[in-house]
């Protein structure tokens, strides 16, 4: 199978099957996990951030920085088709009492003055702000980077506002490398980041959230809350600590592959592509014409090996990841040509 539906789906490498075994491993209900431990202090200095926690999940993450940032009946201010809101089952209504203030944009990338005109003013009668969320790369806008630029003046309306603001940086580090920065750059001036050890970076299972000491502290007792304690987590933190220290220099291979898938399936009579500023590694089609419906193309397509995932009523998504090459690309290419001419 050419797996395509997500980087969710990488496999952990022969180096971190090596390292999951031989982990010194602890309790680290009790902090005395070293492996965890460890893997939290290289997180932290990676973006800079003086503290980081091992949470199981990149959902876990976000919503433990909503909760410790924003108050029940506030606001999360974030685009409209932010993970936070489509995929994360209205957590930060159930969980945080908050719900969701969408910013429409033509390309998932929020600004300063997008998120200025949405602000609610300082009235008695006006829900609050409590938090503005920033997803980079933004999923469903086909990998969208939100630019240095752009993050900074965010960052400077925030502190004037006095709103805490947190990055969905499930993929952070395919951000950093599209923009060419470090990833400490793109999370300077933010409360908090959160991102995925196990999508581009093939770790089994985790995200990492960041933040301040004091900030850490009260997402540590959230984890706990959320029954999301791990005990010897060390198993699982040594494959991260592989993930962050190996993985991250291989990502521009993904966006190099995405960007020949993209332009493979964009020659396609029928499809059309969902063209970002930047390639990072997601690529969506919209399946146009009334001849064939997407969910048929996916079928037609995984007759011939390739999986990709079908999002609403047109689109399809592909994402590129360290299973795939470029010969599985050229197959997938010819495979989708055969597969709409059946369809057809
Ligand atoms: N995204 C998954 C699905 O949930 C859609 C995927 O296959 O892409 N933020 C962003 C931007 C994400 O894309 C995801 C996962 C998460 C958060 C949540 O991470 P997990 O799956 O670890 O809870």
């Amino acid at each position: 199978m050419i797996d395509l539906r997500s980087d969710t789906v990488t496999q952990p490498t022969a180096a971190m099957r090596r390292a999951m075994a031989e982990a010194e491993v602890g309790d680290d209900v009790y902090g005395e996990d070293p492996t965890v431990n460890e893997l939290e202090r290289t997180a932290a200095a990676i973006v800079g951030k003086e503290a980081a926690l091992f949470v199981p999940s990149g959902t876990m993450g976000n919503q433990i920085a909503i909760a410790v940032h924003a108050r029940p009946g506030t606001e999360v201010i974030c685009e409209a088709r932010a993970h936070v809101i489509e995929y994360e089952l209205a957590s930060m209504a159930v969980i945080s009492g908050c719900m969701p203030r969408p910013i429409a944009t033509p390309d998932g990338v929020l600004t300063a003055p997008l998120i200025e005109k949405a602000r609610r003013a300082e009235l008695p009668g006006l829900t609050r702000a409590g938090v503005i969320v920033v997803e980079n790369t933004h999923n469903l806008a086909s990998g969208a980077v939100t630019p240095p630029e752009h993050l900074s003046a965010i960052a400077d309306l925030a502190a004037d506002a006095g709103i805490p603001l947190h990055m969905d940086g499930a993929r952070l580090f395919n951000a950093a490398r599209a923009c060419g920065v470090e990833p400490s750059q793109l999370a300077r001036g933010f409360d908090s980041v959160m991102f995925c050890l196990s999508k581009g970076l093939c770790a089994p299972v985790g995200s990492m959230l960041t933040g301040t000491g004091g900030f850490i502290t009260e997402a540590r007792r959230w984890r706990k809350r959320l029954g999301g304690g791990m005990r010897q987590a060390g198993v699982l933190a040594a494959a991260g600590l592989v993930g962050l220290t190996t993985m991250r220099q291989r990502l521009g291979e993904d966006h190099d592959n995405a960007r020949a898938l993209a332009a493979g399936l964009a020659s396609l009579d029928g499809l059309s592509l969902d063209t970002p500023a930047l390639i990072t590694n997601i690529v969506y089609v919209t399946v146009s014409g009334a001849r064939f419906r997407n969910r048929q193309v996916a079928a037609e397509l995984k007759k011939d090996g390739v999986l990709c995932n079908v999002v609403g009523e047109e689109r399809l998504r592909f994402v590129t990841h360290h299973g795939i090459d470029r010969a599985h690309i050229d197959a997938a290419i010819e495979a989708a040509r055969a597969a709409l001419a059946r369809a057809a």
